[in-house]
């Protein structure tokens, strides 16, 4: 999607009488997410969050409706009114409205005096990330994942996702190749390894489970005395490892840099966030895991913070045709800022596992 989202005045007027809303509307874009577009409307009083829904990434509204509501479901069950969380149904008991000029919106509960933390800036913010997201694991275990939908196949499938890198280099539609050649090799040299875990998961020797799967630091709404809410955008709900929400939690929260800054700073990787962030999910979920599910989570950073690498990269060489960017080079910055985050995990393995294991044993 383009920038420059403006709702127009006949867009919300159709949307709010599907939703039988009636009253003064105030809008705001909100600005964070890749993918959607956001805004918080104001009626009398009221807050709601209003989703321009991207359905070229996300053509099946409708299933990815039936994966939340499970999941919804099962933390509305087990935390009652501390799970703000809610998805409306139109009028007509529609989980969406398409209009005539070809959009899709959603409506969804906004949650008040809430904040997003685009980077960690503390301990307690790495502890109640893990929490949150171990929660979120322990309440949802019992899904049975043949009753989620795919929303994204291979979504975090390292071997699909580096062919899509390969495709894009023969392609080389921009013509940018020229200038990431070195970053090119530098990924060509270390994929074997994340391919042999890659290939585990398709054995089907880690466990699946109900999984949100984009559980960015962003992706966490956070009350105004730090104490995790819940988990938003749960658009990519589905089957998934483990391993994939904790590396995406641990790739985003244990650095204090934003996702696209590019400099190769050498304090990139936080190891006492990621200490807080392991220790407090483990506390959740401890119980549930099997061994070879815990300790495929020693290498979930890596392989969360490579993979994020290689899907920047993909998108620079293709011309920023995915994600969303604020100028040309804005993906080959997050491209820069995830291997150089990637090098700094690698030097610390061996203190990683100690953390893994001891937070697991
Ligand atoms: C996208 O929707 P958003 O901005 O939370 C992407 C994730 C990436 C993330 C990187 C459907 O997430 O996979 O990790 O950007 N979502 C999709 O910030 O591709
Ligand atoms: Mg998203």
């Amino acid at each position: 999607m383009g920038l420059n989202p403006q709702i127009k005045d006949s867009q919300l007027q159709q949307i709010l009488s599907s939703y039988d809303l009636t009253g003064n509307v105030r809008h705001t874009l909100l600005t964070s997410g890749h993918i959607h577009y956001s805004y918080k409307l104001e009626i009398d009083g009221s807050n709601y969050l209003l989703q321009q829904l991207n359905t070229e990434v996300f053509p099946d509204t409708q299933s990815i409706f039936e994966n939340v509501i499970q999941v919804q479901n099962k933390l509305e069950a087990a935390l009652k009114d501390d799970y703000p969380y809610r998805w409306f149904l139109t009028k007509r008991q529609h989980p969406f409205i398409d209009l005539q000029d070809g959009t899709r919106w959603r409506l969804m509960h906004f949650i008040d005096q809430s904040v997003t933390h685009p980077t960690c800036t503390s301990n307690l913010i790495a502890q109640e990330a893990g929490r949150i997201l171990g929660q979120m694991h322990k309440h949802t275990y019992n899904i049975a994942t043949e009753t989620l939908h795919d929303i994204i196949p291979h979504f975090h499938d390292m071997s699909i996702r580096i062919q899509q890198l390969e495709d894009a280099v023969k392609n080389n539609s921009v013509n940018r190749l020229n200038e990431i050649v070195d970053h090119l090799y530098f990924v060509m040299e270390q994929k074997d390894q994340w391919l042999d875990l890659n290939q585990d998961i398709r054995n089907g020797n880690i466990l699946k489970h109900a999984t949100h799967n984009d559980p960015k630091l962003e992706n966490i709404l956070f009350d105004l005395n730090g104490k995790a809410i819940c988990l938003i955008d749960l658009d990519t709900v589905m089957a998934g490892c483990y391993l994939f929400d904790l590396g995406d939690l641990l790739r985003s929260c244990c650095t204090p840099y934003p996702e696209d800054d590019p400099n190769a700073s050498i304090d990139a990787f936080n190891i006492n966030y990621f200490e807080e962030i392991v220790k407090a999910y483990a506390s959740e979920t401890k119980p549930l895991l099997h061994e070879s599910e815990w300790t495929s989570l020693v290498h979930s950073g890596l392989y969360m913070t490579f993979i994020m690498g290689v899907r920047f990269l993909t998108d620079y060489i293709n011309g920023d045709i995915y994600y969303q960017v604020a100028h040309e080079k804005q993906n080959l910055h997050r491209h820069l800022n995830q291997i150089n985050l990637y090098k700094q995990m690698q030097e610390e393995i061996t203190k990683i596992e100690s953390i893994v294991t001891s937070s697991f044993i």
